[in-house]
């Protein structure tokens, strides 16, 4: 059984500080993500360039498990990674790393010139869309 199955009774997203009785600064943020995820590559370096501590939870996609109605909580979108802090689910890698950009202001990812940091979110942006082309695209096999 994989990791993200096993913590499938705290994923009913606005109990899990209920549940485990606590507050959300308590809790360790987590990464629903796949090792041979490229989007998730980027969270993780995100998260790994900021020194924070997360657990990784592993959906295994060779076994589609990013289709169970579990997941689809989390991520009604379906794909991997998503980022749990707290009671907030949020997918995408771009959206993740800009919000702990902002929720982590120490090691900072992006330059302080506004011009430069503009070009930095553009060329970001860029690249996550090619890769939804070239998922669209190109075949599998
Ligand atoms: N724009 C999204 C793309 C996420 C994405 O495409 N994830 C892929 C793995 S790299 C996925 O979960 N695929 C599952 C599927 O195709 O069913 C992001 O940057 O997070």
């Amino acid at each position: 059984m994989s990791t993200f199955l096993l913590h499938l009774p705290y994923y009913h997203l606005g109990l899990k500080t209920h549940v485990l009785g606590l507050s959300q600064e308590d809790l360790k943020l987590e990464l629903i993500s796949y090792w041979s995820s490229s989007a998730s590559h980027r969270a993780r370096i995100a998260l790994n360039l900021k020194g924070l501590e997360y657990d990784y939870i592993a959906v295994n996609l060779s076994k589609n498990e990013q289709s169970c109605p579990e997941f689809e909580k989390v991520n009604p979108t379906k794909y991997v990674p998503a980022l749990v802090d707290g009671d907030f689910a949020l997918a995408d890698s771009f959206a993740i790393i800009l919000y702990l950009e902002d929720k982590y202001p120490e090691h900072p990812l992006l330059p302080q010139d506004l011009q430069k940091r503009a070009l930095n979110i553009k060329i970001s942006s860029i690249v996550t869309q090619a890769y939804i082309l070239f998922r669209i695209f190109v075949p599998c096999d």
